[in-house]
């Protein structure tokens, strides 16, 4: 099966990253908006007509599925895709649920992090609203993030100075989960884990994103690919250029090894 992935740029590898392990012998086609990433701080409306640009040109290309590998991308457009495709869409949910798990002793609270996008979106007040019974969560918007992934800059002398600043009104000892809840942001989980203790949660939703492609797969009986491979694009254009081609393989390698 053909099975379409997209995300404003890089963040949604992570996502696909878990997908080509638990679903290898498929075909994947990785659309990254590269020339209007960050979506975080645009109008919504803008962000809406990027979306649909890139699914019309997955499914040209024989996408069968799609991924929202963006949860920005997924609380702005998932509802207007349903309606416009008859192919299955999945969308990113951020991991509030496990997170509350987590915490269910109520000793804990959870902070859930994100683009200032999805935080301030329906979607997400509605999540909050019916998972967290007790008002456990707080909300941590973290723009620049997406910034430094596109900018392949994952150093410890940029992230960690910033995430230190942006967690500075808070006490972070009274967490004991964090929501990861943009696809790009797992890209630095080695910088979370060093500013929280080692007993807390750092969770994000690509598990449950790939158990739902999954389980839409089964139901389908997708038939797996006598040719696996995953082709890129961006922005409308195939990949191909050996320098992007690069970035994008080194980058999923790295995330196959961390694992
Ligand atoms: N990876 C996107 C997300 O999960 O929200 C980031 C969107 C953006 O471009 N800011």
């Amino acid at each position: 099966m053909k099975i379409g992935f997209f995300d404003s740029g890089i963040g949604g590898l992570t996502v696909l990253s878990e997908a080509l392990k638990r679903l290898p012998h498929h075909e994947y086609l990785y659309y990254a908006d590269t020339e209007h990433a960050p979506y975080g701080k645009r109008p919504k409306e803008e962000v809406l007509m990027y979306v649909l640009e890139a699914v019309d040109f997955l499914v040209q290309q024989g996408a069968q599925m799609i991924v929202i590998a963006c949860n920005t991308a997924t609380s702005i457009a998932i509802t207007t895709l349903r309606e416009k495709y008859d192919i299955p869409i999945i969308g990113m949910e951020p991991a509030v649920k496990p997170a509350i798990e987590c915490v269910s002793d109520g000793s804990k609270r959870v902070l859930v992090t994100a683009t200032p996008l999805t935080l301030k979106e329906e979607k997400m007040h509605e999540l909050i609203q019916r998972i967290d019974g007790k008002h456990q969560t707080d909300l941590l918007p973290l723009p620049d993030l997406v910034r430094f992934a596109e900018a392949l800059d994952f150093s410890d002398r940029t992230v960690l100075p910033y995430l230190e600043k942006c967690l500075s009104p808070l006490a972070v000892n009274q967490y004991g989960a964090v929501v990861l809840g943009c696809t790009h942001f797992p890209l630095f989980r080695a910088q979370f884990e060093k500013l929280f203790e080692s007993t807390v949660h750092i969770v994000d939703g690509s598990s449950g994103t790939v158990s739902r492609l999954e389980q839409l797969m089964r139901e389908e009986k997708a038939i797996e690919s006598s040719d696996p491979k995953v082709k890129f694009y961006q922005s409308g254009k195939e990949v191909q250029s050996e320098k992007d081609l690069v970035k994008f393989t080194r980058i999923l390698a790295q995330l196959d090894g961390s694992k």
